[in-house]
């Protein structure tokens, strides 16, 4: 297949390059540098330097003999991606060109705004183009987990039947997000599900819980085709940063109680979930949605696990409970639904003590690069 994968400088969308370019699928991949200019600009750099995106299209090329195109620019402008569309003609497109942090969104007006226009502009230019240009392609869109925040019930996997007053429907199921960036991926299933229903437009919205690790098979002993891996507060997950921080000898910031509970998954099993969305399209007119984790587990879960893969690496990791700078529940009923891609042929990768040391080794040769004063700077949901 021709697959666009847009975002592809990302955390996950440069392994997604690599890995369906390995599996065969002929590969472009398109980003505006928004993610590195916002880690300059707020000073976050990520824990190793990661060579730009043409650089690492050759490093992969060099390694794996394959070719994948490269497009650097901004998706939000009309000219640009109806170019990309125009050349290309995918019979796939993965969407990740968002802006994916919920502290960042949360960080003043100005952030907010950007996340705004970024995430929900990107998406209308893409849905337009691709009825323009492939109106049979399928696009497999990156939705989250926290677009369904955390019900007093359990989550379905997209849809809801609902019984009122005598009579049945079929609806998304209710949604209340727990950060504005949150919020905007919220705004862009329900303008999916709008142009699916007026286009017959093939869309699988991917409801994806926190990912951890860098280390895929496609990047397997070449750190020069890793991912980002952040571990400020702003763009690093909770794993990752936890394990930075026991690394460097600083308490794991747990917010709050700690009884925050998300579904996660390896790097490994994101790709494994969109390759398997792409290799299985949606029909037309449908818009499926997978919740797109593989176990669950509370901050304090979390925390205790990296605590103890430190102690058998010989690190005293201590754990603090920080006072939450977020708005959300520490202590909640937490069950979702999740067979969908189980159904499709995921095998899980789940956090086993080995692939916890694992990472931990990994993070350990970076040490000298951690910065403290990136870790914490709190910043707040309300003001
Ligand atoms: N947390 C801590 N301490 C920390 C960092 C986070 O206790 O130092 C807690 C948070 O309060 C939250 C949980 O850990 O309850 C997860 O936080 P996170 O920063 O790992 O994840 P989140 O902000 O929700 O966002 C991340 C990705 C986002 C993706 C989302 C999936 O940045 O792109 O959409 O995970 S989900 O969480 O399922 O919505």
């Amino acid at each position: 297949m021709r697959v666009l994968v847009l975002g592809g400088d990302g955390y996950i969308g440069w392994p997604t390059a690599m890995k369906l370019s390995a599996a065969g699928h002929e590969v472009m991949a398109v980003d505006n540098y928004l993610r590195r200019r916002l880690m300059m600009e707020i000073n976050t750099p990520a824990l190793f330097d990661v060579p730009n995106l043409q650089e690492r299209a050759r490093l992969w090329n060099e390694k794996s003999g394959k070719d994948v195109s490269v497009r650097i620019g901004d998706l939000d402008n009309w000219d640009f991606i109806s170019s990309v569309f125009e050349e290309f003609r995918p019979d796939s497109i993965i969407h990740y060109a968002e802006q994916p942090s919920a502290p960042y969104s949360m960080l003043d007006r100005a952030a907010a705004r950007l996340t705004l226009d970024n995430n929900l502009g990107a998406t209308f230019n893409v849905i337009h183009a691709m009825n323009e240009y492939t109106p049979n392609a399928h696009l497999v869109k990156l939705g989250t987990m926290g677009e369904y925040g955390t019900p007093n019930i359990d989550i379905e996997e997209g849809w809801i039947e609902i019984e009122h007053k005598g009579r049945k429907g079929t609806f998304l199921f209710p949604r209340a997000a727990g950060s504005f960036y949150h919020t905007t991926k919220v705004l862009d299933t329900d303008m999916l599900w709008f142009y699916v229903r007026v286009w017959d437009l093939r869309v699988t919205d991917l409801m994806q819980g926190p990912v951890y690790g860098v280390a895929t098979e496609e990047n397997d002993n070449d750190d020069a085709l890793y991912s980002f891996l952040n571990y400020d507060e702003v763009f690093g997950t909770v794993l990752n940063r936890f394990m930075v921080q026991a690394v460097a000898g600083y308490p794991l910031t747990v917010y709050g109680a700690g009884g925050q509970t998300r579904g996660y998954l390896h790097l490994k099993d994101a790709l494994q979930c969109v390759q398997l969305a792409v290799e299985n399209p949606a029909d037309k007119g449908e818009l499926r949605v997978f919740n797109q984790f593989v176990e669950t587990f509370s901050v304090n879960d979390l925390a205790s696990r990296v605590q103890a893969s430190g102690k058998r690496l010989g690190l005293d990791v201590e754990i603090r409970n920080l006072e939450n700078p977020r708005k959300e529940m520490e202590d909640h009923y937490y069950n979702p639904a999740h067979t969908g891609l189980l159904d499709l042929g995921l095998k899980p990768n789940i956090l086993t003590d080995d692939v916890m040391d694992e990472m931990m080794q990994l993070t350990t040769r970076y040490k000298d690069r951690i910065v403290e004063e990136q870790i914490f700077r709190g910043v707040k949901w309300k003001k």
